[in-house]
């Protein structure tokens, strides 16, 4: 079976080498964070710190120090001097660092946080960009590309096992973290999502939220059809990572759509596209699925900031486009 350093030694490409430092650094500091989480309850360390961050979210004790393990980690590689995190108001650019620095980094230290102190399922998400300038000014430009600029995607999910699923470009891939030889072990190879899934993930509880063609498109799945596979099943773990790696495995699909106009605060949804959205976005589809606003493919989007938010609607391509046909009014 296949390692993570085997499988980054053997990819190939002009930044393959500086980029295989780089998520090696991120696999580790992995590590760590499934390491803390193990014990979290035993060191005192679940539970807030009594702030709010950027996001207007109670911050946990793990957010904080997840975020720190994440950027020691990169910093430690030296190919990256700009980094953007969910804990973190402001890009953090440190030019004593750019010398070689290649890359940009955008991710969620603890996704799904809300599970953290029920012993649920969290993940942390990360996107990686290529540096294409020089200097402090430069950073924002650095930070805000489209995901099809993306150089490497990945979540590492907590879960019963550590599995890190990863992509680089030559499609999806799932390593596992095998403790006995601290190693991660390639389980899942070129994984491919599903054309059409049986399941339908959402807030249920937002229903009163939702624009009406989503609820036009989940009532359409709720009902009954056996020739189409109808009522589909409902699941939701509240973990964008849990969330997306089932419908990932299993097919179907996870919808995260904007508040109706008048109906809530998430006008523009609630998750952050240069860490939620964009990196899912690209996991996804090199395992043939899709991912969309429901009007607009989520890799083509041009970034207006770091904390972004993007409704996002993500799983088979046959059911994100039947929910982009509701949405759109074209169906039901
Ligand atoms: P964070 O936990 O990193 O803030 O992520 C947002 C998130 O928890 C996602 O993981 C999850 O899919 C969603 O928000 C759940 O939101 P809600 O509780 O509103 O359903």
């Amino acid at each position: 079976m296949t390692t993570l350093d085997a499988y980054l030694d053997s990819s190939r490409g002009p930044d393959a080498a500086d980029l295989a430092v780089l998520l090696r650094g991120m696999a580790g500091a992995g590590i760590k964070i499934a390491d803390e989480l193990a014990r979290a309850a035993l060191v005192g360390q679940l539970g807030t710190t009594g702030d709010t961050n950027v996001q207007g979210e109670k911050v946990k004790k793990l957010d904080v120090w997840a975020n720190d393990v994440v950027v020691a980690a990169l910093d430690a590689t030296g190919r990256t001097c700009t980094l953007v995190s969910e804990e973190m108001e402001e890009i953090r650019h440190s030019p004593e660092r750019c010398a070689g620095a290649r890359f940009v980094v955008c991710f969620d230290p603890v996704d799904g946080s809300s599970n953290l102190d029920v012993n649920g399922i969290v993940g942390t998400i990360f996107s990686v960009l290529k540096k294409r300038g020089s200097g402090p000014d430069h950073a924002r430009a650095d930070v805000l590309q489209p995901g099809t600029a993306q150089a490497a995607a990945g979540y590492i999910m907590y879960g019963p096992s550590t599995l890190l699923m990863l992509t680089i470009g030559d499609g999806l891939h799932g390593f596992t973290l095998d403790r006995a030889r601290g190693a991660w072990v390639r389980t899942l190879a070129g994984v491919r999502i599903p054309t059409r899934g049986r399941t339908y993930s959402i807030n249920d509880g937002n229903f009163i939220r939702w624009p009406a063609g989503v609820r036009r498109f989940v009532e359409h799945v709720r009902a009954m059809d056996v020739a189409t596979g109808r009522p589909y099943t409902a699941r939701y773990v509240g973990s964008l990572v849990a969330d997306v790696h089932r419908t990932v495995h299993d097919g179907g699909i996870y919808l995260y759509p904007e508040d109706a106009a008048g109906s809530g605060k998430q006008s523009t949804g609630k998750l952050r596209l240069m860490y939620e959205a964009s990196p899912m976005a690209w996991l996804i589809e090199q395992a043939g699925g899709a991912a969309s606003t429901l009007s607009a493919r989520i890799l083509d989007l041009k970034p207006t900031g770091p904390h972004q938010r993007v409704p996002l609607v993500i799983g088979s391509p046959e059911d994100v486009r039947m929910a982009e046909e509701f949405y759109a009014d074209r169906r039901g």
